[in-house]
């Protein structure tokens, strides 16, 4: 078994590492930056835009994790190339290597324009909050492709904040543990068919439905409720009227976009 994980040397990756590793399972780790591999793990200096290189590093693999690209909002040139073009990229050299399962890290950001109000289904309809947000949308869209024209098995994680530990007030709703973040990678490289899925712990305060994620065999066992009297000494009670908690992206669908991006 081998997986390859794009954006390895990312914050997500570096947590994941040490968590997928496994008797029999090679992890092949691929980023623009290079990355030092470990027991049971090789590593590819490689950009995913790149099709010669893409299809290269696609030789022997069964699975892949694309998490590689812009984390955060970009110009929208670099948001087409890097983000768009990259999982087209990818997507495409998975297709040509006869790879079977595809896991796409979307994010909250896909649909942070929704109103928190009761719990957010699965499925939620996009209304991204950024150019960031469109390009996960697009993603889940080219994931949705490749499985209806080529049968290819697709789960797209709508993650929350994948941290070490919360990091504010916000994150009390949205934290997605390490633990929970290989439990969930490891439910969906193992998924059939297609699935957009909250990629978010058994928060206390959880916003997410958390119905798809367990029928792909997701059970979270983490609860950022245990950094909240830490969190909230320090930053105090969260504002439902503040941009964090009245919209799903929060911060995210503050400023403008820039119209000469
Ligand atoms: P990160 O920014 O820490 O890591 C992204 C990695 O992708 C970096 O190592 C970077 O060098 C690599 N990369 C960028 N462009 C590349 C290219 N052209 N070719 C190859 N590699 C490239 O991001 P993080 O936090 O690890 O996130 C991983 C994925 O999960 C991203 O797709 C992000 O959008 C998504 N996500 C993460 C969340 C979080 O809370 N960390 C929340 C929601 C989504
Ligand atoms: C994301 O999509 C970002 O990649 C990450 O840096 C966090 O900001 C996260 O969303 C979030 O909403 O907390």
């Amino acid at each position: 078994m081998r997986i390859l994980m794009t954006g390895a040397a990312g914050g997500v990756g570096t947590l994941l590492r040490p968590r997928l590793a496994r008797e029999g399972r090679v992890v092949r780790l691929l980023d623009l930056v290079a990355v030092e591999p470990g027991e049971g793990e090789e590593a590819v200096t490689a950009d995913v835009t790149d099709p010669r290189a893409m299809e290269e590093a696609m030789d022997g693999v069964d699975a892949v994790l694309h998490l590689g690209g812009h984390s955060v909002e970009q110009p929208w040139q670099d948001i087409l190339e890097i983000n768009i073009n990259g999982t087209y990229v990818v997507l495409e050299a998975a297709r040509k290597a006869g790879v079977r399962h595809v896991v796409l890290a979307s994010s909250n950001h896909a649909v942070g324009f929704h109103p928190r109000e009761a719990e957010a289904p699965d499925y939620l309809f996009p209304r991204p909050d950024t150019y960031y947000g469109v390009s996960k949308v697009t993603k889940e869209a080219l994931g949705s492709l490749y499985h209806d024209r080529y049968g290819m098995a697709v789960t797209c994680l709508r993650i929350g904040s994948c941290f070490e530990r919360p990091r504010d007030l916000r994150m009390l709703s949205t934290w997605l543990s390490p633990d929970d973040c290989a439990r969930l990678a490891e439910a969906s490289l193992a998924a059939d068919g297609y699935h957009v899925v909250w990629g978010v712990s058994a928060n206390t305060r959880g916003w997410w439905s958390l119905e798809e994620g367990r029928a792909i065999g997701y059970e979270p066992k983490d609860d950022a409720e245990v950094y909240a009297p830490g969190l909230i000494a320090e930053l105090g009670e969260p504002d439902p009227e503040s941009i964090e908690h009245a919209l799903l992206g929060g911060r995210f669908c503050g400023p403008a976009l820039d119209a000469d991006n």
